[in-house]
């Protein structure tokens, strides 16, 4: 029977179970996977009642998630870096604390992003399907792709991802580019990264690989006026959102040759259905949002948002929140 004076915590999806002792000892813990595609009602129907909610992968938490769970809501955790799927300004307004999990994943989402990147480069999905449907003949022109070596690497957003895929680029012998909001005096030189203007950015890049937060002003910003910019032997790979790439546009600049090809772990929507173009166009490489699929990330992100919610609980300050100004 559970105990009704203890807070009670709702985890949207599985989780490393092992990491979540601390929080079973002071809360009823429920894991209760909703669909990657669930309503706002789904999401009001379970979080009645709640102290926490630990939002998995699709979870959605607005103002109304929020009043459904009631006065007792005190933080909502999200497990990932990423939180547009959380309306922050709602939690402030009711003065929920909001947190989520960087840093233990940076370097399994730069791995991730380097990995799309040769893989879409050297164009390895085409080959899988090649041979998949028995089209395995060595012919001069198979599948050329292109050279990641010496490249010149463009990212979008040097954030601690960002900045881990361009240590990476060092080993590689890249150029890194960079355009962010704001100057990162300190990564051009650590990491060589030299800045640009967006519109620099897209038309020097060999690969792009986007780090950038989706927010309304990033929405599309890899539009089709910003693909036309882009070389046609140029790789787009995408670890952030997929909102930030009109999608509708890439596929059309890849079929018609515009830029060569794109690595993407995110699509829009989550998950694509499986007649989706983005699954079947050549040169568009996807994976199903594996970017912080690691053992230690997840071991991190689970720890990292159950300690969140296990101090708020507890009276103390989170770890990491994103609206520090509730608080105080
Ligand atoms: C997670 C992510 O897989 O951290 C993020 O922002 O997108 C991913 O690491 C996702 O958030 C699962 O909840």
């Amino acid at each position: 029977m559970s105990d009704t004076r203890r807070p009670r915590v709702w985890i949207t999806g599985p989780v490393v179970e092992a990491a979540l002792a601390d929080l079973r000892a002071i809360a009823d813990v429920t894991v209760r996977q909703i669909p990657e595609t669930a309503s706002l009602d789904e999401m009001r129907a379970g979080a009645v009642g709640m102290s926490a909610i630990i939002p998995i992968s699709g979870g959605r938490v607005d103002g109304s998630v929020m009043d459904a769970a009631g006065p007792g809501l005190k933080v909502v955790a999200n497990f990932g870096v990423g939180y547009d799927n959380i309306d922050v300004a709602a939690a402030t307004a009711r003065r929920i604390p909001v947190t989520n999990t960087p840093d233990v994943l940076v370097e399994a989402t730069a791995d991730a992003a380097f990995g799309l990147l040769i893989a879409a480069g050297r164009r390895f999905g085409e080959g899988q399907t090649a041979m998949l449907e028995n089209r395995w003949q060595w012919a001069q022109g198979l599948l050329w792709g292109q050279e990641v070596f010496g490249s010149t690497l463009g990212i979008l957003g040097l954030g601690r991802i960002g900045a881990a895929v361009a240590r990476r680029a060092q080993g590689f012998g890249m150029r890194v580019l960079y355009h962010s909001r704001n100057r990162k005096p300190e990564a051009e030189v650590s990491l060589r990264a030299e800045y640009c203007s967006f519109e620099e950015l897209i038309r020097q890049s060999d690969f792009l690989s986007l780090h950038c937060a989706l927010r309304p002003e990033t929405r599309h910003i890899l539009n089709a006026a910003a693909l036309a910019m882009m070389k046609p032997t140029a790789v787009v790979v995408n670890t952030g959102r997929g909102g930030l790439i009109e999608q509708s546009a890439l596929i059309e600049a890849v079929r018609n040759k515009q830029i060569a090809g794109a690595g993407l772990d995110v699509t829009d929507p989550e998950p694509p259905s499986p007649d989706d173009p983005i699954l079947h166009t050549p040169g568009i490489f996807v994976i199903p949002h594996l970017g912080s699929a690691s053992v230690a990330a997840r071991q991190g992100m689970t720890r990292l948002s159950a300690g969140n919610a296990l101090a708020v609980l507890t009276g103390r300050s989170p770890l990491t929140c994103v609206n520090p100004e509730v608080l105080s």
